[in-house]
């Protein structure tokens, strides 16, 4: 420790570098034992959390996650929860501390080849390059399938982008379908997929998300999962997102099941540590990565599958410029680890990219925020009005639609408006309460008065929609479903605006989950899953799809890659 205001010199004042650290071994990249040793003299997460706190980072949606994530002890602490969130007031201890340069900033090539040609330091059989639910779920099944798993994030914490999905998991034949008398097929999930990707989805990729999306659930639910509950997302002709009971957000959940099923399986998780190349051989197959780890700095390891996971870019500012410059400088509720990283990985190796230009702006992001007011909330019951407080599409249309409506409007953004019936149903509307994102009236004119809209017109809009709902159908907009009318006090707003939310595009895959390269063939020993890969989606994903695609193609990769290194 060198800086007097820094965490690391205040503990190395009660027993020296031993209270932190495992002396003499060097500290790993994930930091494993530094952060046994916090929980070990201060409690875990839940000691911690201190119910008195309006807001507290020790109990939020990102779960159990690595105490040096934000308490860093050379240098100042970061509080993770203001990447997304604008906490006032929330200070960290020993934050008068130094700031030190990013350990992983830009590509170092001469420290690339440099562990190139050092040669591996390792061998495993399976690698899976990002740990979010499609990581996860490729990590959990090639373990399953007897290979040896190594699986890295470059982030501090693992879940990725995962971790903030809030609606669901959509999926159709389950046992909860049949538990609500839901009726649905396969083939209505095939079509409906494609309509929403407008047809430009592969439809063999869609065939394997219907088909397999039920197994996904029961495979969700071996591992310890609740997804019980059912709701309609847009697209859909039925309800078949199904997502944790008492309507909890989906990503936290699964993201906590599979941090601990991983762990159980004897996964090998290694944070802080970025893959910055994909080896291949003379003839393009692929033995191994270069790792960038935040202490061990560059190394290799061999392996004879590689499993990309990393997500989609929807937080890389410029590829979003360049792949959609109409969206440039949109706010994003993508986790900052979307990045990208895989799609520039693959492509360096003659990787084919599928769509690449396709983004979804969601359309009810916070308006001037980060935090995504999921679709739950329409599908549960909300209705959507403009800035004078008139409806101007069905709330229950697809998410391109709604983004396109809201940004013809004038202002460009749009209030969900609802009572408190849906503040009742939907645990997360309490949770953006919480968040002061809400306004709150007694009465629909005085909701008017303080959201500015026009009180005669959003007076209207509450009659004519509750009219609607008790003659079960809507007049105006033909929404598909009306679960709620607006008739319980108090009502609520929330002021909505597009946000990028998902990228559709990435690196083309086939059935088995293989990366094909430009003439269509598999490049040996590359699989992929998730929002990383293009195909599934077309040009537009419908709610629900994405945290199936990540189960239902990371169970793929894993077992195709677990295969493909066992057998060869
Ligand atoms: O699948 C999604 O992205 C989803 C359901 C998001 C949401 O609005 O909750």
């Amino acid at each position: 420790a060198d800086n007097k205001n820094d965490l690391a010199s205040f503990h190395k004042s009660m027993n020296g570098c031993k209270t932190c650290h495992a002396l003499p071994n060097k500290v790993s990249d994930s930091e494993t034992f530094e952060n046994k040793q916090c929980k070990s003299c201060h409690g875990d997460y839940e000691k911690l959390a201190n119910p008195k706190l309006e807001i507290d980072p020790h109990s939020s949606h990102l779960g159990d996650i690595n105490c040096t994530s934000c308490h860093k002890g050379h240098e100042q602490p970061k509080l993770y929860c203001n990447e997304c969130h604008s906490f006032k007031g929330l200070d960290m201890p020993f934050n008068k501390a130094k700031s030190k340069e990013p350990w992983d900033k830009g590509w170092d090539n001469e420290a690339i080849n440099k562990a190139i040609a050092a040669g591996p330091k390792e061998t495993t059989d399976v690698i899976v390059v990002g740990a979010g639910s499609a990581g996860f779920n490729a990590a959990i099944a090639a373990k399953k399938a007897g290979a040896n798993v190594i699986l890295l994030d470059k982030a501090p914490f693992s879940g990725g982008n995962s971790m903030l999905a809030a609606g669901g998991y959509n999926a159709v034949g389950t046992v909860q379908q049949k538990d609500h008398k839901v009726d649905d097929k396969i083939e209505w999930f095939v079509e409906d997929t494609m309509k929403g990707g407008r047809y430009a989805n592969d439809p063999k990729l869609v065939q394997i998300l219907a088909e397999q999306s039920a197994d996904g659930i029961k495979w969700l639910e071996s591992l310890g999962a609740n997804m019980d509950d059912l709701k309609r997302s847009g697209g859909a002709r039925v309800d078949r997102t199904h997502r944790p009971s008492g309507g909890l957000s989906v990503g936290p959940h699964i993201i906590d099941v599979l941090r601990k099923a991983s762990d159980k399986e004897g996964v090998d998780t290694r944070l802080n540590s970025k893959v910055v190349k994909l080896v291949v051989d003379e003839d393009q197959n692929i033995v191994g990565v270069v790792i960038h780890g935040k202490h061990s700095g560059h190394y290799m390891v061999a392996a004879k599958s590689v499993v990309l996971a990393t997500g989609g870019y929807g937080f890389n500012k410029e590829m979003v410029a360049f792949y959609r410059p109409t969206f440039k400088g949109m706010t994003s509720s993508n986790n900052i680890t979307s990045t990208g990283d895989g799609i520039e990985l693959a492509k360096a190796i003659g990787a084919s990219m599928t769509d690449i230009d396709w983004i979804q702006a969601h359309p009810t992001v916070g308006k001037d925020s980060r935090i995504l007011i999921s679709e739950t909330v329409r599908g549960v019951g909300a209705i959507m009005v403009n800035k004078d407080g008139n409806r101007f599409i069905s709330e229950l249309t697809t998410r391109d639609k709604a983004s396109d409506a809201i940004l013809k409007q004038p202002e460009q953004y749009a209030w969900l408006v609802f009572d408190n019936e849906l503040y009742k149903k939907a645990k997360m509307v309490q949770g953006y309460d919480h968040l002061g994102m809400l306004e709150k009236a007694n009465t629909i004119s005085e909701l008017a008065k303080i959201t500015g809209m026009k009180e005669s017109a959003l007076e209207n809009t509450a009659s004519n929609y509750n009219r609607y709902f008790k003659q079960g159908k809507d007049e105006e907009f033909a929404r598909e479903q009306m679960p709620l009318p607006l008739a319980k006090a108090p009502f609520y707003a929330v002021k909505v605006a597009p946000g990028i939310h998902h990228t559709m595009g990435g690196v083309a895959i086939d059935t088995k989950a293989e990366v094909l390269d430009i003439q269509s063939k598999p490049l040996i020993g590359l699989f992929a899953a998730g929002e990383v890969t293009g195909g599934v989606h077309g040009y537009n994903r419908l709610g629900g799809n994405a945290v199936a695609d990540t189960v239902i193609f990371g169970k793929i990769a894993g077992a195709n890659a677990a295969k493909h290194a066992l057998n060869t």
